[in-house]
């Protein structure tokens, strides 16, 4: 298969300069939490080319061709906090995108614009594996990790036996491994399963993985500007959803990586992996783990030139290869992704999935099973 072998040397080749970018950043010391402080890094190794999959699944799992879920249906405890409301309604307003002061230049953070968002509907908490596997019993759908067969994994999260099978990209690729048999259900490889998780973010989802369910659930992906100017909360200019501190009053409020990355996972946060959906407290809009926790697909096409211009409702560009997703993820350790900012983005090919990529959806208005 020569599919495989391009994507892994991609990601050898990227995790490679990225660990030089890692010893670069460690040696700074940068003070937390303050806005316009530097960091550096990649996301590294979800960036993977595959064979175009299915724009048409959109089509095949849509709200017509199938069943709406129930709501609250089967999701447990995440779902029944907020008077069972799954989506917040998020007001209309004008917010200030992106920063002047982008931690991560390369990433086209910047310039600060201003932006108008319509009135819209937000998903409160990043898709569930309970929530997934409602739409894929009611469908039948199967991810593009399941039809490719294998799917990127952290390193430190694979069993010893898990590893051993994998001979390739030992040499240099410090991280992420190709992992035989990962997928939303087998998040560390065959030898695991989401059972014990099912209230945690569904994961190995790919972008049109995340389209096809948002269409079934009578939703679509938020655009980044949606999601970032949800992921303020109403406040203008913060770092956090919660403010600039990342840490405020000793609280954690964000499940990212502490301890020295990628060696020490210390979980001090509480989690080494992920949290279930409604962990720590929501953003001033009621959304939990808007940063941290699953990386989360938008609409976008990525594209890293902005105009400084006043804007209404933008979509993105009309066509890329790349899409943005935005909040980081818990493997998130500011020496190498300070990517759990508001501000900050990141890109992945609409086929790709690995260990920490997630979503949620929005809407323009709520659809009828919610109301
Ligand atoms: C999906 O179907 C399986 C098998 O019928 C069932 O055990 C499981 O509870 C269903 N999941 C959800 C979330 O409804
Ligand atoms: C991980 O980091 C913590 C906190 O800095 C430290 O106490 C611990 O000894 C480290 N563990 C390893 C295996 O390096
Ligand atoms: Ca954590
Ligand atoms: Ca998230």
């Amino acid at each position: 298969m020569a599919a495989p072998r391009r994507r892994l040397l991609w990601v050898v080749f990227t995790c490679w300069a990225l660990r030089l970018r890692v010893a670069v950043c460690s040696e700074r010391g940068e003070d937390e939490g303050r806005p316009g402080g530097h960091g550096d890094g990649g996301s590294c190794g979800c960036s993977t080319g595959r064979a175009s999959g299915g724009e048409a699944a959109a089509q095949k799992y849509s709200l017509e061709a199938n069943v709406p879920p129930q709501p609250n249906d089967g999701l447990g405890s995440a779902q029944s906090k907020d008077e069972g409301r799954q989506m917040a309604s998020i007001p209309a307003g004008v917010f200030t995108m992106g920063t002047d002061e982008p931690a991560i230049r390369q990433d086209g953070e910047w310039p600060a614009r201003r932006v108008h968002i319509h009135h819209f509907y937000m998903d409160r908490y990043e898709v569930s594996n309970a929530e997934y596997e409602k739409f894929v019993n009611a469908t039948g759908y199967l991810t593009e990790a399941e039809r490719f067969g294998d799917s990127f994994v952290f390193e430190g999260m694979l069993s010893e036996q898990v590893k051993s099978g994998i001979h390739q990209a030992v040499a240099v690729a410090p991280w992420w491994l190709p992992v035989k048999g990962a997928n939303w259900r087998h998040p560390e490889g065959p030898d695991s399963d989401i059972s014990n998780r099912m209230d945690h973010p569904v994961l190995h989802v790919s972008w049109n993985d995340a389209v096809a369910f948002c269409t079934w659930a009578g939703k679509r992906l938020p655009t980044e500007a949606e999601w970032e100017y949800s992921c303020r909360g109403g406040l203008e200019n913060r770092l956090f959803p919660w403010g600039n501190k990342l840490h405020p009053g000793g609280q954690h409020y964000v499940n990212i990586w502490q301890g020295e990355f990628p060696r020490n996972n210390t979980g001090e946060d509480g989690y080494k992996g992920t949290a279930p959906v409604a962990a720590f407290p929501p953003n001033g809009y009621g959304l939990y783990n808007i940063v941290g926790n699953a990386w989360e697909w938008t609409s976008d096409w990525w594209d890293v030139h902005h105009s400084s211009d006043e804007t209404y409702n933008p979509k993105g560009p009309p066509k890329g290869t790349d899409r943005v997703k935005k909040g980081g993820s818990y493997m998130c350790h500011k020496s190498y992704c300070y990517r759990y900012r508001c501000a900050a983005r990141s890109q992945n090919t609409p086929d790709s999935s690995a260990s920490n990529l997630g979503f949620r959806c929005a809407a323009d208005t709520l659809p009828d099973y919610l109301k």
